[in-house]
């Protein structure tokens, strides 16, 4: 396979202005019939028409109303091209079969627990019909379906229902006419046996737009809280982006057989049920606020994403980043926003500079969703919440109906501000996490505060050297009673800016670092400040500052910036962390620093604090974010250290933690809110912390939590506490499943909980729940539950013995024989293979030239893995 660049970009030679798609959907395989209008870009010039296809066959092609001849065209099992196509406008007819029900791929058409759905992101409409399957090709779609009736009762499509009736032989058909433009990307059929939820939504202009919520009859029930969740986005996008809904119907379906979260299709959301279907009973908070999240997400695709659409995959970000960022910002407003804010930073430690700093690190082009959320934060960092919204206002005026590049947003970002953005662009080319160091010096009688900055990207694959980039950094700073300071003004680069012009007090402000070196001087200082520094996370860099032990503790007390505040614990934690990691690796006994655990009593303790983020607050960071600085990373030592502090702080705090959890317990039916989330959060965190201790005393109080729990989130927490206490988890795991087995969503859930058990020799568990009945290869979800759960487990993957690396190579290779994107999800549990001492290198690489070897693997395993390699 070749490897496609950016800078490859040609325009397509022909545009196709309408397709006409016919479906006759069947057992054995299903004819898919098309009709395009096709228009050569330049009249009168002659070239190939190259179209794209896979796993289709052929049954006959015509050009205005003519039989091709063989010698007209040539197809391979990539494509299917026409010679020498009319220079002028003509129709282009195809009649292809495809096998909907062999698809084990969930790629283009597939039949999914007996309903007919799609799933054509990026590159799956080449899976049902040729086609030039690329973004900047925008035409309007009408879809006629045709089925067997009993079977498929329900017959969807994107747009508007213009026809339907009934048809001989028991058969029936529906027509769909979509009055937008767009990618064939966009598209998508279901068909099958499901009943909706209904409702309406009027919008801001009086269209009064029915909503359906569709499932299989037994799952109806449980989408309250989806559709709940799509008004409010609806509402919401209105309010804050100004944008109106544009059809007379909105269609979610839920699918239980999915690769990924779910799919913005025109109209016609396609979802993972996991993200749609949530009772009291069966969906934990977290699960409730993925919904609220997700489903808020693929609504705001309908302007970000289908009305303006990307010109090629390495604009993904367009539309994803931005996406993101209206769905962090949509629960941030329908929540806590800094506890929401902290979440997402967490993930972006987690998942993306991992990634940067490894073989697979990329730009924010071509695909990084949750780096590139971060870089449209920045542009409404710098410019405010109205200047971002003239931005926003700007980009929808100029592209509607058009496919665009990132340097279209930036464009119209700066054009509506008339906004100086310097180098911003740097952002989504170059990759890797920048390091921003920073040191800070008080001078008493000059009565100001400097703050040097220095910043460093690390070379990645392909860019060995880099520039320095635009880095908003938010700073406060802190008297010495912990309260904010006015700020007076900043010099900086030769220009004093002063803040004391509009009359009132100003207490952060965004410094905008742009060089290798610089420095900003604070003036009228009148005391030693402590400064809160990247305030919000202003930017998704690395910081490094001079900042003390007592500093970081006074921010954790005082800090008006709660992200901030949680910031100062977890890098006094980090610290923590690796010195003792230090200690275990020289045999040295491990104590916990007192003046930690004095912090994290003082903030467990602290009564006027959010109960989320208290919870936050106490948590330690992962063991992957540990492991991340470390120059060789050790799995067992940072695992043993995060439990020996754990269990520490559980037995010094015991009885702070049993009063946080009886003070916090349910009362009451479920409710989704803040108020509540947050206590259960933080009774939940407590008990956790308790389960560590092993002490029967707990065992009992958890036990007793168990059974009493009247929702999801209390009794999975309860159980998740229990699991530690490996005694009696085997008992309690059984009870659950016997309780559960009837709820795939909920079983999903137990199969993780063991994969990810820190049990020595846990492969072997996992490797019984294969064969479990509850278990399926085919299905993807539980790919990632007992798969991707086994991954996340430090000790048991990483185990030295190598166990752990054979048992995934050898799934991968027996995966990807079924879905090759699923599998190569899972293969970049590899990538970071260099990561580890030699013994673990030398294991994890042997997998990966086994992988590799393999017969037949697909592209998407490859690309991984020959790039872990690499
Ligand atoms: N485009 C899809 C989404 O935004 C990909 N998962 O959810
Ligand atoms: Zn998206």
């Amino acid at each position: 396979p070749k490897e496609i660049f950016l800078k490859d970009y040609k325009q397509p030679d022909y545009y196709f202005d309408t397709l006409d798609l016919k479906f006759t959907l069947g057992e054995e395989s299903t004819i898919v019939a098309s009709k395009i209008a096709v228009n050569p870009r330049v009249e009168g010039q002659f070239s190939p028409l190259v179209l794209d296809g896979r796993d289709l066959k052929l049954q006959s092609v015509k050009i205005n109303g003519n039989a091709l001849k063989e010698e007209d065209y040539h197809v391979d099992s990539r494509h299917l091209t026409l010679k020498s196509p009319p220079s002028s406008k003509f129709t282009l007819e195809i009649v292809t079969e495809i096998y909907p029900q062999k698809n084990t791929s969930l790629e283009g058409l597939y039949k999914s627990s007996g309903n007919f759905c799609t799933q054509c992101e990026a590159e799956g409409f080449r899976k049902i019909t040729f086609y030039q399957d690329r973004p900047d090709i925008m035409a309007k779609y009408i879809c006629r379906i045709e089925a067997d009736k009993s079977l498929y009762p329900v017959l969807l499509s994107n747009g508007n229902l213009i026809e339907q009736g009934d048809l001989e032989g028991g058969k029936h058909f529906t027509v769909w006419e979509d009055p937008f433009k767009k990618p064939s990307y966009l598209f998508a059929l279901v068909a099958g046996q499901l009943e909706s939820r209904d409702d309406t939504f009027t919008t801001c202009s009086g269209r009064k737009v029915s909503l359906r919520i569709w499932t299989p009859p037994q799952d109806l029930p449980k989408t309250e809280h989806a559709m709940y969740s799509l008004k409010a986005a609806m509402k919401w996008d209105e309010d804050v982006f100004g944008r109106e809904y544009d059809l007379d119907l909105f269609n979610i379906v839920a699918v239980p057989d999915f690769n990924m979260g779910a799919m913005e299709n025109k109209s016609l959301n396609i979802f993972n049920s996991r993200l749609v279907l949530a009772s009291p009973e069966t969906a934990t908070d977290a699960d409730y606020a993925a919904i609220l999240g997700v489903i808020g997400h693929e609504y705001f695709h309908n302007w970000t994403g289908n009305r303006v659409t990307c010109r090629d995959w390495f604009q993904l970000s367009l539309k994803e980043g931005l996406t993101v960022f209206r769905d962090q910002e949509f629960s941030s407003d329908l929540g806590s926003r800094p506890v929401k804010r902290i979440a997402d930073v967490s993930k972006l430690r987690m998942y993306q500079f991992p990634q940067d700093a490894g073989p697979m690190a990329h730009p924010v082009r071509p695909h990084s969703y949750i780096k590139g959320a971060e870089v449209v934060r920045m542009y409404k960092t710098l410019l405010g919440s109205q200047g971002f919204r003239k931005g926003t206002d700007l980009y929808f005026q100029r592209h509607d109906g058009q496919a665009v590049t990132c340097e279209d947003f930036f464009a119209a970002m700066r054009d509506a501000n008339n906004a100086d953005f310097a180098n911003f662009l740097l952002w989504y080319s170059q990759a890797g996490t920048p390091v921003v160091k920073v040191t800070t010096n008080y001078n008493a009688e000059g009565r100001t505060f400097s703050l040097k900055f220095s910043q460093e990207v690390p070379p990645t694959p392909g860019q060995p050297t880099k520039e320095p980039m635009f880095i908003p950094v938010a700073v406060g700073l802190l008297d010495t009673s912990g309260k904010d300071m006015p700020l007076s003004s900043v010099y900086h680069g030769g220009k004093l800016e002063s803040f004391s012009s509009s009359g009132q007090n100003v207490y952060t402000t965004v410094l905008r670092v742009t060089k290798n070196e610089e420095e900003f001087v604070f003036n009228d200082v009148s005391e030693v400040p402590t400064p809160s520094i990247l305030r919000g996370f202003s930017a998704p860099i690395r910081i490094e500052s001079d900042l003390t032990d007592r500093n970081l503790l006074f921010l954790l007390a005082h800090d008006s910036d709660e992200f901030n505040r949680w910031e100062a614990g977890q890098v006094l934690a980090r610290k923590l962390m690796l010195s003792l990691v230090a200690d275990f690796q020289h045999n040295k006994a491990l104590v916990l620093n007192p003046q930690f655990l004095q912090g994290i009593k003082s903030i467990l303790t602290d009564l006027s604090l959010d109960k989320e983020f208290i919870a936050k607050a106490i948590t330690l960071p992962g063991v992957g974010e540990i492991m991340d600085m470390m120059t060789v990373a050790d799995p067992d030592a940072v695992h043993a250290v995060r439990t020996f502090i754990r269990k520490q702080l559980a037995s010094e705090l015991k009885e702070e933690l049993l009063i946080t959890a009886k003070n916090n317990r349910s009362s009451g039916a479920y409710e989704f809110d803040h108020n509540n989330m947050a206590r259960r959060a933080l009774k939940n965190t407590a008990l956790a912390y308790l389960g560590s201790l092993e002490d029967p005393e707990m065992t009992e109080l958890l036990l007793n939590e168990y059974r009493t729990a009247m929702n999801m989130t209390d009794q999975f927490a309860a159980l998740v506490a229990i699991d530690q206490q490996h005694a009696i988890r085997e008992e309690i795991l059984a009870d659950f499943y016997s309780k559960w087995q009837h709820d795939y969503l909920v079983v999903n859930k137990w199969l993780a909980l063991q994969a990810m058990s820190d049990m020595p020799g846990n492969v072997e568990n996992v490797k019984k729940l294969l064969s479990h009945t509850s278990f399926d290869l085919r299905n993807p979800n539980k790919v990632y539950s007992l798969i991707g759960g086994f991954c996340g487990s430090p000790v048991n993957f990483h185990c030295k013995d190598g166990s752990g690396y054979k048992f995934l190579g050898e799934l991968v290779v027996q995966l990807d024989k079924i879905n090759p994107q699923v599998a190569s999800r899972m293969v970049s549990a590899f990538s970071r293979w260099r990561r580890y001492d030699e013994t673990r290198q030398s294991l994890a690489k042997e997998q990966l030239e086994m992988i590799l070897s393999t017969a037949g693997l697909s592209e998407n395993v490859f690309e991984i893995a020959s790039k872990s390699l690499a």
